[in-house]
């Protein structure tokens, strides 16, 4: 497998598949240029432009950070937690994270968005951090009590909340965050896009 990634949002999947222990090689994409490190054409790749991709040993792509999430999770039979709803809670935190969390912090990363964009932009992503902030009182991880995937996804927003946009995360948030950031697979993927 082939994770096309730059220090993106594409980080969650590069630290689950350190977690996965699958084996997975990376290629870094220059995203104003839309080429690969080996001069491919990324369009080609990912008709939407977007990291990340993971490219199957089949020759098939995978794109959006959810399905790659999920089908990391289920072909290491890891970072889902167990139960009957274990996989769908995963997927419901996962949707979450992408559709509100993710998204809210599109103006922090448009040269074009004025003062107040931004500033509101604050208020709705510490609104929508606050559901973790709920889950993460009832037990160590995004959801439940098992590392999953989510909680890759769920590093990263916080990792550009508190490390790129300087919003204001609260105690249980901050404690979540450092925990994670201890985690080997973790240290691995930020040493490895130049983010330690
Ligand atoms: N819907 C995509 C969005 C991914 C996305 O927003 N990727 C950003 C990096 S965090 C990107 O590639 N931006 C490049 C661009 O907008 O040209 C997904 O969830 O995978």
């Amino acid at each position: 497998m082939k994770l096309f990634s730059p220090g993106a949002c594409s980080l969650a999947d590069h630290i689950a598949l350190i977690e996965s222990g699958l084996p997975f090689e990376m290629e870094k994409v220059d995203l104003e240029a839309k080429r690969t490190a080996s001069g491919t054409d990324y369009m080609v790749i990912n008709p939407t432009g977007y990291v990340p991709a993971l490219g199957l040993d089949e020759g098939v792509v995978l794109t959006e950070n959810i399905a790659i999430l999920s089908y990391i999770a289920e072909l290491s039979d890891k970072l889902t937690p167990p139960g009957e709803l274990g996989r769908s809670r995963v997927l419901e935190a996962l949707a979450y994270i992408s559709t509100e969390l993710h998204k809210g912090f599109k103006p922090f990363f448009m040269p074009s968005s004025s003062g107040k964009e931004k500033s509101l932009a604050c208020e709705v992503l510490a609104r929508r951090f606050a559901l973790f902030e709920v889950a993460l009182g009832h037990h160590p991880y995004a959801v439940g009590d098992s590392f999953t995937v989510a909680d890759c996804y769920l590093f990263v927003m916080l990792f550009w909340a508190k490390e790129k946009v300087g919003l204001y995360v609260p105690a249980s948030l901050s404690a979540y965050y450092e925990r994670l950031r201890d985690r080997s697979a973790v240290g691995t993927a930020l040493k490895d896009e130049g983010l330690a």
